[in-house]
């Protein structure tokens, strides 16, 4: 499998953990978001959303947005699995990552902050912007999940916990208070410890500066 990715892509970040997760191989396929690939023709005819990460398969399958992606890899290697098998467990562990996947990052993404700026926001505002958003989707994030377990739901780790350490990254990157938020901080250290995570971390990637 390709996996088209740039390293501090965080939705590209939680695919490369599932993979990793799972045991699964794949050719990363760098994508230069800050100059633009994604828009070229090219890359726009695999991935229309011209966002990374796009997943094309050994039978030239092309699967694109990340939590979809999430699902296929659920639903084709269980093993290890990422949600639990209850319904209503499982639609917690959703509800806690598309606080995340739905409601922090669309909003923080490369083109609205580029959008901002071109809108004549400075530069410490579009920080303020995603601080901000950040902030608010860390604190639902808290109440949405196990107060005592090890990770987000359980003792290992599963789909909030791969929403949850791109997302911290990013926050880390823009100078994010993490104060409030130390349970967050403490299961990041949990999931950064393992071989899975440290693989897919944006420094370990072959685009990595
Ligand atoms: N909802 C999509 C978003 C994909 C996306 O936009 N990814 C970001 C990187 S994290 C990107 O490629 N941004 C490029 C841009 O904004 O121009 C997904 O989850 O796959």
């Amino acid at each position: 499998m390709k996996l088209y990715t740039y390293w501090r892509s965080t939705t590209s970040y939680r695919v490369r953990i599932a993979m990793n997760l799972k045991g699964l191989d794949f050719e990363p396929v760098p994508v230069d978001l800050v100059s633009g690939e994604q828009k070229a023709p090219d890359y726009a005819a695999l991935n229309p959303g011209l966002g990374v990460p796009t997943l094309v398969l050994d039978d030239g399958t092309v699967l694109t947005q990340s939590m979809a992606i999430l699902d296929w890899l659920e639903e084709t290697h269980p093993d290890p699995a990422l949600l639990p098998t209850d319904a209503v467990a499982r639609a917690k562990v959703r509800a806690a990552a598309f606080t995340i996947a739905a409601d922090v990052h669309p909003v923080n993404n490369l083109r609205v902050i580029a959008r901002l700026k071109s809108m004549g926001h400075s530069e410490e505002e579009a920080v303020a912007w995603m601080t901000d958003w950040m902030t608010s989707g860390f604190a639902a994030f808290s109440t949405l999940i196990d107060p005592d377990a090890p990770f987000c739901f359980g003792d290992v780790p599963g789909l909030a916990d791969l929403c949850l350490v791109p997302q911290l990254y990013n926050a880390h990157r823009w100078g994010c208070d993490l104060t409030p938020f130390a349970r967050l901080t403490q299961i990041e250290a949990r999931c950064l410890d393992l071989p899975a995570f440290d693989a897919a971390r944006p420094e370990n990637q072959p685009d990595a500066p």
